[in-house]
């Protein structure tokens, strides 16, 4: 089957972004990840010259398999909510991008119990998310030039890796995340039986 085409994205700052970029790959109906800055004022945000901006993960999912909150339960499991790094580069950034995601980010902050005045992650809606430079992107992956290069061959651009739904997966896979859907017990998915 083709990656499906009605996708929607969910934004998240977890510190350095190569680490979400693959835990987030794992994701059973994560379809394609991709790390940049957001959430400050400087345009033309780069890893050397980040100004105010701080490294995120872009998520895009087919929300017929997974929903926001889902993915907010992912996000709060990779992070302490009540501390909050103090270089603005790695901070924990919660980024909504429609009335909906807001929506279920306040129902999941209620019913996970989250002391809203303790909270420091910092719970923004979404202004503009920079694509970081290719180098950075399926950072794993790219220590593996055996494989990578299997693409390279393949004639796939950096963004046309960076874009790849298989790629996304061996990155996950590369960085030691084995599938993981949310909220079903693994041995029951088909998909670990084909
Ligand atoms: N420079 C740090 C973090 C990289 S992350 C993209 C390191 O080498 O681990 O900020």
């Amino acid at each position: 089957s083709e990656a499906p085409e009605d996708t929607k994205t969910a934004t998240f700052g977890l510190g350095c972004f190569w680490g979400p970029d693959a835990t987030f790959g794992a994701v059973d109906g994560v379809v394609r990840t991709r790390v940049g800055y957001a959430g400050g004022t400087k345009s033309d945000p780069s890893y050397e010259v980040l100004g105010d901006h701080t490294e995120v993960v872009q998520i895009e999912y087919d929300p017929e398999q997974l929903s926001f909150s889902e993915l907010l339960e992912r996000a709060f499991s990779e992070h302490d909510p009540y501390q909050q790094p103090q270089k603005r580069q790695y901070q924990n950034v919660v980024f909504t991008e429609t009335a909906d995601q807001h929506d279920q980010l306040l129902t999941f902050l209620r019913e996970r119990d989250l002391d809203r005045d303790r909270i420091a992650t910092r719970l923004e809606s979404l202004d503009r998310f920079h694509l970081a430079a290719a180098s950075h992107q399926k950072f794993n992956l790219r220590g593996k030039r055996w494989i990578t290069d299997v693409f390279t061959e393949a004639n796939y651009s950096g963004e046309a890796i960076r874009e790849s739904p298989a790629a996304a997966k061996l990155n996950a896979h590369v960085a030691g995340h084995d599938v993981s859907v949310p909220f079903i017990d693994q041995s029951s998915d088909p998909r670990s039986r084909r």
